[in-house]
């Protein structure tokens, strides 16, 4: 809010010094509590402070007349490329299992795998899953991306919707990138896990809420999985006596693959700020059909 008050020539308020609710023509959120923007009658535009809008529709009195957007940069793409880069090196050169070794001093030297004998593939190859895949592209990964229509990236196989099962088949690791809609919530589970080949590695940046937790757990004892890096949780913080934490097959991050910056996102804010003012479309709109 700081940076957003000290680059914008219009008054910007938190909830609390709103003193004229007629006044607010435009929020900016971030998992605000269920109700939050009914109080504003001249609210034209709901913008989420992330990529994520899920957080959005769960609340059941999102006014319907409201445009909503979300955020898109460059710099949190950037930070997502890194992440997921690290996280598939990572997993291929055992650096957890030797940080593991190292705890009881154990000199244990591993198969390590190479990226372009590896194929991750990218559920979720929106704009942010297609700079990741085009990122892991460049460092020699054989990358393919699922997502409901078709996307022409150059390198990378691109599966649509009826080819998600062709689309697992060939995947070494599997990066969650979805939006979390009705259609993707817990799809993440044993159905999805089987089809991928035996000791596939998964890696969820996307929301908790696409993993069925039960089925990794199971997924990890039968070695359909041979483990996973998770950032985000179906509810977090992560319990301390959650069952993930005790499994040394999964990388616990929190949520912090691309953290969002107020320095970064202020810009894009203020000019739909003055977008909206002018009558004119507005930057990185979410559609309330797909829901993202
Ligand atoms: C986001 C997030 O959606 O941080 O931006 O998860």
């Amino acid at each position: 809010m700081d940076a957003l008050n000290q680059e914008a020539d219009f008054k910007v308020y938190t909830p609390e010094t709103v003193k004229d609710p007629d006044e607010i023509k435009m929020a900016l959120t971030w998992k605000a509590p269920a109700g939050s923007y009914s109080h504003y009658p001249n609210l034209q535009v709901i913008g989420s402070m992330g990529a994520g809008v899920d957080h959005l529709f769960e609340d059941p009195s999102l006014p319907q007349h409201v445009r909503l957007t979300r955020v898109v940069d460059a710099k949190l793409s950037r930070d997502m490329q890194e992440f997921v880069l690290a996280q598939c090196l990572n997993h291929i050169k055992n650096l957890s299992s030797y940080a593991q070794s190292q705890e009881q001093s154990l000199w244990k030297p591993m198969e390590y795998g190479r990226a372009a004998e590896v194929t991750v593939g990218i559920l979720g190859f929106g704009t942010l899953g297609q700079a990741v895949g085009k990122k892991l592209a460049n460092v020699g990964f054989q990358v393919s991306g699922w997502a409901k229509s078709a996307k022409q990236v150059a390198g990378i196989k691109s599966y649509t919707e009826d080819q998600l099962d062709v689309f697992l088949e060939s995947c070494h690791i599997l990066v969650c990138l979805l939006p979390l809609t009705e259609d993707t919530n817990g799809i993440l589970n044993n159905t999805l896990f089987q089809k991928l080949p035996k000791g596939s590695y998964l890696i969820n940046v996307a929301r908790g809420g696409h993993l069925n937790d039960e089925d990794l757990i199971q997924s990890l004892n039968s070695g359909q999985l041979s483990g996973a890096a998770l950032d985000v949780f179906n509810i977090e913080p992560l319990s301390t006596d959650h069952p993930f934490w005790k499994r040394k097959e999964i990388l616990i991050t929190p949520h912090v693959a691309s953290m969002s910056n107020a320095k970064s996102v202020a810009p894009q804010v203020i000019e739909n700020y003055h977008r909206m003012e002018r009558g004119e479309e507005l930057l990185n709109v979410v559609s309330r059909d797909k829901k993202y």
